[in-house]
């Protein structure tokens, strides 16, 4: 990933990304190079709203702010969260709420992501909860109003690039975090080092890079991502290439089931005689859990469950992996279908058209050939 870096940013230091903007910067991982059980920093997508915020030369000494409906405003350097609270490190999934967009038909607005706006890393810091209560929840404390120090895609430092938020009670669940690690290291700036938040099992978007605030309203929080149309979705189905403007619609909170994947690459060969395929993935269902991933080789004639390895936490993936028999040489389509534990699968194709093209979990698709090329 070379072309066009951003000013102050190395795009040297990811490998294998496919980039889908420059300016902001929006980079996503082919779903073969997400294989690992921990994500890698280098394999890490990247979304960026706006332009980067300034260097930052002491990571301990960056500052963020707790303001609102509390009884005690808070600022905090990370240094004071390392030694006030207790650390608390999880593996969880964090994936752009436009995950799966290119699938639709027709054309979505926004990125063009496949299935890789996704990574699974170990995040560690403290419970945003454990600051919340330290600062004091008012009865008037409903939402949270995310802040970061980027400026938007112009260069202003006026306005947020994103500013979202949450009801309160997703803020006071154990795994939303405040983290300065990733993966064991110092949080690298591009992933929103010093400090960032982590909101497992929700739009990636509410996970805020380079935390210098969080306001506690009374309200929903009304910032860029809050708004109009911005990570809602019809409540009734709409038509595809509908402008759902003057639809019901509601705030997305929980990510839908999905699983990828991740061996073999799509376009992977076999030598001749190859009798049995080997597949591999991950799989993640946003609050919920993963209840079973299956596979097919005959477009969902029939289905093979695969055997997935427990989690090591809530909003951790789940890897699977499974052995299929081929019957002959030849070209093969595999399909990866997990189910929820509420029982909702991925569909075959697409659906629930939206205009900004959230939330489209269709099956992620594989072909390979065995032997000769027919
Ligand atoms: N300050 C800030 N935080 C942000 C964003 C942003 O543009 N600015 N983008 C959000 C979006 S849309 C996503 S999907 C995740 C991506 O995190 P990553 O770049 O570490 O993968 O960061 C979120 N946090
Ligand atoms: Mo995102």
């Amino acid at each position: 990933m070379q072309d066009k870096p951003e000013a102050g940013f190395d795009l040297s230091a990811k490998e294998g990304l496919s980039l889908l903007g420059d300016v902001p910067l929006v980079a996503e991982t082919p779903e073969e190079l997400l294989d690992d059980e921990t994500t890698p920093v280098a394999r890490f997508f990247v979304r960026n709203n706006g332009l980067l915020p300034g260097p930052v030369a002491d990571a301990d000494g960056w500052t963020f702010a707790i303001d609102g409906e509390v009884e005690r405003p808070l600022r905090l350097s990370v240094a004071d969260l390392k030694s006030r609270f207790p650390h608390k490190t999880f593996r969880m999934v964090l994936e752009c709420g436009g995950n799966g967009r290119s699938f639709l038909t027709p054309k979505a607005e926004g990125n063009p992501w496949t299935h890789g706006g996704v990574g699974c890393a170990e995040w560690t810091g403290v419970s945003l909860g454990d600051v919340l209560h330290e600062a004091g929840l008012k009865e008037s404390a409903l939402f949270t109003g995310h802040f970061g120090a980027d400026p938007d895609k112009t260069g202003s430092f006026e306005h947020q690039a994103m500013s979202r938020g949450v009801p309160i009670a997703k803020a006071l669940e154990e795994h939303t975090l405040l983290v300065w690690a990733m993966n064991g290291e110092p949080l690298p700036f591009i992933h929103g080092g010093p400090l960032r938040l982590v909101v497992p099992g929700w739009p990636g978007s509410l996970s805020q890079k380079w935390l210098k605030r969080i306001w506690v309203r009374d309200r929903e929080h009304d910032g860029p991502g809050m708004t109009g149309l911005s990570y809602r979705l019809p409540v009734h189905p709409l038509a595809p290439g509908a402008d759902g403007k003057d639809v019901e619609n509601r705030i997305i909170e929980s990510m839908p089931v999905r699983s990828i994947i991740t061996a073999p690459a799509d376009g992977g060969r076999y030598p001749a005689g190859a009798r049995t395929l080997s597949v591999r993935g991950a799989a993640w269902a946003g609050d919920d859990e993963v209840a079973r991933v299956e596979v097919t080789l005959d477009g969902g004639a029939t289905w093979v469950e695969a055997a997935m390895m427990p989690p090591r936490n809530r909003y951790d993936w789940t890897r699977w992996q499974v052995s299929l028999p081929l019957s002959g040489d030849g070209f093969y389509e595999i399909f990866a279908r997990a189910t929820d534990s509420k029982g909702r699968a991925q569909p075959f194709r697409a659906a629930n058209w939206n205009p900004n093209g959230y939330g489209c979990n269709v099956m992620h698709r594989v072909a390979v050939t065995a032997g000769p090329e027919a």
